[in-house]
């Protein structure tokens, strides 16, 4: 019984959500428009460009080809400043005791993300070799909720779609994975995720028998 295991990155494995936020924040201030953690919840599991421009129509601002280009390498620099300052000791409680149990029971682990900061952030949490697959931003044309991120996950690591279940923190990525037809499993909150199969709040909520339950059943 061998499945696909495709885990989100940020806000699954990692709290990067928060200095996805912050670096935001002071890039939208800096042009007068307003940024509250409700209008972020909206950016979570979305690339970076549709994410600026996401921002920018919510200020009713218009920028230049350059401008936005440099505006979102301005972004990022911000973010890369919080990341650098992260270590094995970010990593969100318990994700260390699913990956370990899946890996025990021989199963396939792949990364799925939007970011292209992903495999520099795995190197960071030390968590790099844990992945049979790394599926990143940098990977694929269609960002969430386009499939492909899921897709592509499951066939570099050879599993059928609906033998693939897929961790995600964002209604983006939930719907990603629905249209990939592979199990979701949200990881959060319940109002957020109510398109996913199950939802748990966090990796602490997961105990091995659920998981022994998706490999053989
Ligand atoms: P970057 P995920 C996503 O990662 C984030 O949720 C989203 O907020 C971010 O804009 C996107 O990555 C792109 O990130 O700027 O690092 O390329 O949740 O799909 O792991
Ligand atoms: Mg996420």
């Amino acid at each position: 019984m061998i499945k696909g295991f495709i885990f989100d990155l940020d806000g699954v494995i990692v709290d990067t959500a928060k200095y996805h936020y912050l670096a935001w924040k002071e890039l939208a201030n800096s042009i007068n428009i307003d940024f509250t953690e409700t209008e972020n919840e909206q950016l979570k599991g979305v690339s970076r460009a549709e994410s600026l421009q996401r921002i920018l129509n919510w200020g009713n601002v218009e920028l230049s080809e350059t401008k936005f280009n440099r505006m979102m390498s301005d972004k990022n620099k911000i973010y890369i400043d919080y990341i650098n300052k992260m270590d094995e000791t970010d990593i969100l409680p318990d994700v260390p005791r699913v990956l370990n149990f899946l890996k025990t029971h021989k199963q396939l682990i792949a990364l799925g993300s939007a970011s292209k900061n992903a495999k520099y952030i795995l190197k960071k949490l030390d968590l790099f070799d844990e992945f049979h697959v790394i599926i990143d931003g940098a990977s694929v044309t269609n960002p969430k909720p386009n499939p492909e991120v899921f897709l592509t996950a499951a066939e570099k690591l050879h599993v059928s779609p609906i033998d693939c279940f897929v961790f995600e923190d964002a209604e983006a990525g939930i719907e990603a994975a629905n249209a990939a037809h592979m199990k979701t499993i949200g990881i959060g909150d319940p109002k957020i995720l109510s398109k996913a199969n199950k939802i748990f709040s966090d990796f602490t909520q997961i105990p091995n028998v659920y998981l022994k339950n998706l490999i053989y059943k």
